[in-house]
């Protein structure tokens, strides 16, 4: 028997009806919305342009923002495998013939849903491999998810200015045209998909949540697990950073160059910062944190409490090896020259003997093991 291609019209469930793909679209545009305003704000804390001020808090701003950008993400994964379900039948649907300008403009909407799809679909995919930390592809995942978000919001305006008449047609609940005939009812299928949501979010969240940690089977990471009570994600042997000898000296070169040994640092006033780890991953853990304020030590040097400091770390290379703290998150009281993690002096694969922690930034900011401060501004 010759195999049949069906038409469009015989997808007669009325969960392929257009009020249903609104429903689900609604709400895999809510989680497309977060994903890309939460990754927009991480973005720009790694890399700002000029003109965007990041404010130091509040404090725990990036590790609510940083976890809905990796929770919506992955919640939005059935959200879109259920859209593109009661979408599918209109693959079926046959251009008209010869062709027309309706036609031409039928065939660029199913292009721009093809770039809308793939790009999504990609970017999801891509987002969770890197919360597992698998990152095997040779581009660099950053600017690629940054970039790939782009076009998705591009393609996703295409889409929802074409379907505008439908959207509003359908925005409000109908009666379903086609009685609904046994098996699954639309309510159903609301049911299902929304549980399926909750269920990925509910085990992934505990990795930023700690009262849901026991049941984040999706989560690579879990907080508490780690030395000194907190998880680890590049350990001092990943970074090639052995342990230091009493030989071991921190610079700072401002107006005025000081160099410390590390017990002339602990003699330093001490400030105490509880504020989270909060990776770019999505996992993240609060802490007590004490050590010397940035500021302190700018103004031992001679150089105002604003200033930009580049921070630098005895990692050789590495993404991380390095950052900047803009004047603001100098100035901040709560950043600090950290020396001891919850009571006891830090891992070596927290940091040790010194590393940076600052309200409000992410994980990837938070060096460790730093040599030298630059004063830049
Ligand atoms: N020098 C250096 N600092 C670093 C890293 C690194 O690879 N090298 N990793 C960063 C990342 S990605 C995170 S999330 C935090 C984790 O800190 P923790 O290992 O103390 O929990 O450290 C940051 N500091
Ligand atoms: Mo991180």
């Amino acid at each position: 028997m010759k195999p049949t291609v069906p038409s469009v019209g015989a997808f007669s469930s009325p969960l392929h009806h257009p009020r249903v793909m609104i429903v689900l679209g609604r709400w895999l545009g809510v989680a497309v919305v977060v994903c890309f305003l939460t990754g927009l704000f991480s973005h720009f804390q790694q890399s700002a342009p000029g003109w965007v001020y990041l404010p130091s808090r509040p404090a725990s701003l990036y590790r609510v923002t940083q976890g809905l950008h990796v929770l919506s993400g992955i919640v939005a994964v059935p959200l879109l495998l259920a859209k593109l379900w009661t979408v599918y039948p209109k693959l079926f649907a046959k251009p008209p013939w010869p062709p027309s300008r309706q036609a031409v403009a039928m065939v660029l909407e199913r292009l721009s849903i093809l770039v809308l799809v793939s790009a999504l679909a990609l970017e999801l995919f891509l987002g969770f491999l890197n919360t597992l930390q698998w990152y095997p592809w040779p581009f660099p995942f950053r600017q690629t998810h940054y970039a790939l978000a782009w076009i998705i919001v591009g393609a996703l305006l295409v889409h929802l200015a074409v379907k505008l008449p439908l959207i509003v047609a359908h925005w409000r609940r109908t009666p379903p045209p086609v009685p609904e005939t046994g098996g699954l009812s639309r309510r159903g299928l609301f049911r299902t998909v929304a549980g399926a949501g909750a269920l990925v979010g509910i085990a992934s969240v505990g990795q930023s949540v700690p009262a849901l940690g026991p049941v984040a089977v999706l989560a690579p990471r879990t907080p508490g697990i780690g030395p000194q009570g907190l998880p680890v994600n590049r350990t001092a042997g990943d970074a090639g950073v052995g342990m230091v000898g009493a030989d071991w000296r921190f610079t700072i070169s401002g107006p005025e160059r000081l160099t410390f040994t590390l017990d002339e640092l602990r003699a330093l006033p001490q400030s105490r910062s509880d504020l989270p780890i909060a990776c770019v991953e999505g996992w993240s853990q609060g802490a007590r944190w004490e050590g010397v304020r940035i500021r302190d030590l700018l103004a031992l040097c001679g150089a105002p409490d604003a200033s930009r400091v580049r921070v630098v770390s005895m990692e050789n290379d590495g993404f991380y090896a390095t950052s900047e703290l803009p004047p603001q998150f100098a100035a901040d009281p709560l950043t600090l020259l950290a020396l001891r993690l919850n009571g006891t002096d830090l891992d070596l694969d927290h940091g040790f003997p010194a590393r940076i922690i600052a309200p409000n930034r992410p994980g990837v900011l938070q060096t460790k093991w730093v040599d030298h401060l630059e004063v830049l501004s």
